[in-house]
């Protein structure tokens, strides 16, 4: 399973175009099935129809937890570093951690939830996170985490979406200097949501919290009234094993599903070859669980393959920026993967922070998120890695479950802002807007897929055609990422971004027509609209032009732009609030009355010298008086 040399990379790769069925089922003996597959692969990209390991039975958690216990039984799976470095750390070794797992998922079963029920996670980076995860894989109930920076109203729609039926929270989080309410917001999202019948609360802030008859149980008073002993449900290959919600170009977010034994099968083989883990390395992935980061390699793909796996609570400024090389230094963190914003953000303070600690045990160096630009490249390579440590710049998707195009390690020749070469397994295409495939090299184009990989998604949670509308009907016979994308002389490929109405806010994924949604909901506003322009930190930025019934001479443009803000976040969370507001009287809308973003966005980025062909809109001028009124 492991590749060790580029020769090695490039037979795998070939065998893996060649007969993906036989690379695959040699990739899958790997792990502990409890019954073989009968069938490799069935597919078709037209209704969309991908299932892999077909017959197959195993439960993940038996290959993340309990196949560990006689070999490393006592090594650490899970080292926790909370917020505050003067709390103490937490380390749970493989066997601490499959006792948490099967006591919780006693708890689970303790409090109505069978196999194939929805369970939503809104809780902090902390390890009951990780354990109330795969407490559902036990059992096979399907988890839904909820990033915990989400507002009531975006939990609500995620429950009522997949109709969960236990919620598992904290009463509160700690982020930095700041100490956030969970079960508050939960209570408030549950007003709505019919379908929960159980919240388990574990404690963590001691905030004071309301606890409502029979529905509200507390986490450690439940542990109490259970045993260790929990055998593994049995699952099939294809049953689901999560739902995890992501933003799209029009409406609400939307149930991105994965299934068992495939997603098993590659984000474990991915994260061993792209991050070239050897045993007894610490491994640090910085995302929150919350997203899919944080499912395939903090979670899964680390377990699955006997590692360390590090969690961290708090954020990288605190108590001061040094805070990620603080841990470093502390844990003796052998693989380090965060995002381009955080190193951007880390660089803005300088290298005193740096310089004083020890980073000599750092070996591999991951990106991920969105696209790395060269100044951060080079100050993650020349400050981080002290220009002896790979820089592996992972593209992939919530939908892709695992890495798609990224270098392998030492392996992969690296080139600054690429994620170079796609892994085996993986078939890119580059497409025009007509769907017609550009071959050779030195293009650009449209990223497509044109051959499944164990970890493509199989669905959007209880709506299936969203799923073929969004991904497989752009382009027929393709899985479209929504990603623009070059490959240059040497084959290399170069992610330039999303070619749809998807922002990329300090690596997460925002929609624009969800934040548009969210605006209009507010008092007064009659119209919205929304486009990202480059931000030095957060790599894009929202800008929002704003039509409210006062017109824009509105006399108290501060305070309504302070209240705009609180209701978008309000109605989804923080990270969605604009960084600009423009009040406008107008949109530039074609005759059918189609907003016209490209010269929205030229005005967001500050670049009105050619807005292109404006003859086809509605009224011109509207935007002579929106160019006069840009921030
Ligand atoms: C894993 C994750 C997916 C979108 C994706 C793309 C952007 C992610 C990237 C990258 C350039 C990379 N993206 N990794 N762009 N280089 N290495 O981030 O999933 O939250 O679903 O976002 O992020 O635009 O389409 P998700």
């Amino acid at each position: 399973m492991r590749i060790r040399t580029f020769d090695e990379y490039q037979t795998a790769y070939q065998k893996s175009v060649d007969d993906p069925e036989a690379f695959w089922a040699e990739v899958a003996q790997n792990f502990q099935w409890r019954k073989p597959w009968t069938k490799t692969l069935q597919w078709n990209f037209t209704d969309p129809d991908v299932k892999w390991f077909v017959g197959g039975k195993l439960n993940i958690t038996e290959n993340c937890l309990d196949r560990h216990l006689a070999e490393r039984g006592d090594q650490p799976a899970i080292i926790w570093e909370p917020n505050d470095p003067n709390e103490a750390g937490v380390t749970l070794t493989y066997k601490m951690l499959h006792d948490q797992v099967c006591r919780f998922a006693n708890v689970l079963k303790r409090n109505g939830v069978v196999k194939g029920d929805r369970v939503c996670i809104y809780m902090p980076m902390v390890p009951e996170l990780a354990i109330a995860v795969l407490a559902c894989a036990r059992i096979g109930a399907v988890h839904s985490v909820v990033f915990g920076g989400f507002s009531a109203q975006s939990i609500a729609d995620r429950i009522n979406d997949a109709q969960c039926k236990v919620v598992v929270t904290a009463d509160g989080a700690y982020r930095g200097n700041k100490e956030i309410g969970l079960k508050s917001t939960v209570d408030d999202a549950l007003i709505g949501c019919p379908s929960v019948q159980k919240v388990i609360v574990m404690t963590r802030t001691r905030t004071p919290v309301s606890m409502l008859k029979g529905r509200d149980v507390w986490w450690e008073q439940e542990l109490k009234q259970v045993t260790a002993d929990c055998p593994a449900e049995e699952m099939d290959a294809e049953d689901m094993l999560f739902i995890l919600y992501t933003s799209g170009s029009t409406g609400k977010p939307k149930g991105v599903v994965h299934t068992c034994g495939g997603y098993m099968v590659y984000t474990t083989y991915t994260f061993q070859n792209v991050f070239q883990y050897e045993p007894g390395q610490i491994f640090f992935c910085t995302a929150d669980i919350g997203w899919i980061t944080g499912h395939s390699y903090i979670v899964y793909g680390p377990l699955a393959s006997g590692a360390t796996s590090m969690i961290f609570e708090g954020v990288p400024t605190y108590p001061d920026c040094g805070r990620f090389w603080d841990i470093v230094d502390k844990y003796k963190v052998n693989i380090l993967y965060t995002a381009p914003t955080a190193i951007r953000s880390l660089m803005g303070f300088g290298l005193e922070k740096v310089e004083n600690h020890d980073l000599s045990s750092l070996q591999v160096l991951g990106s991920v998120g969105e696209p790395i630009n060269e100044e951060a490249w080079y100050w993650y390579n020349d400050h981080i890695g002290k220009n002896r440590c790979p820089i592996v710049d992972t593209w992939w998707q919530t939908e892709t479950g695992g890495t798609l195009i990224s270098p392998l390690a030492g392996i992969t020749k690296t080139k600054p802002t690429y994620a170079t070469l796609p892994l085996p397994g993986v078939q890119p295409v580059l497409v025009d807007e007509n769907g017609k495939e550009i071959e050779g090299n030195g293009v650009s184009g449209n990223l497509c897929m044109k051959f499944p990989w164990p970890g493509i998604l199989r669905t959007t949670y209880g709506d299936h055609e969203r799923c073929r509308q969004t991904y497989f009907a752009t382009y027929p016979g393709l899985y479209f990422t929504g990603d623009g994308c070059l490959r240059d002389k040497d084959g290399y490929y170069r992610i330039t971004g999303r070619v749809d109405d998807v922002l990329n806010v300090s690596g997460h994924r925002i929609g624009t027509a969800e934040v548009e949604n969210a605006i209009n909901m507010h008092t007064g506003v009659v119209e919205s609209a929304v486009v990202g322009y480059p931000h030095d930190i957060k790599g894009q930025g929202i800008y929002a032009y704003v039509i409210t019934e006062s017109g824009a001479s509105s006399h108290d443009e501060d305070l309504t732009k302070r209240d705009i803000l609180a209701t978008v976040s309000r109605i989804i969370g923080p990270i969605a609030k604009p960084d600009k507001i423009q009040f406008v009287t107008g949109l530039p809308k074609t005759r059918s009355g189609k907003i016209m973003r490209r010269i929205l966005r030229k005005i967001a980025e500050g670049d009105t010298s050619n807005l292109g062909d404006t003859t086809t809109l509605l009224d011109p001028a509207v935007v002579d008086d929106i160019k006069a009124g840009a921030i």
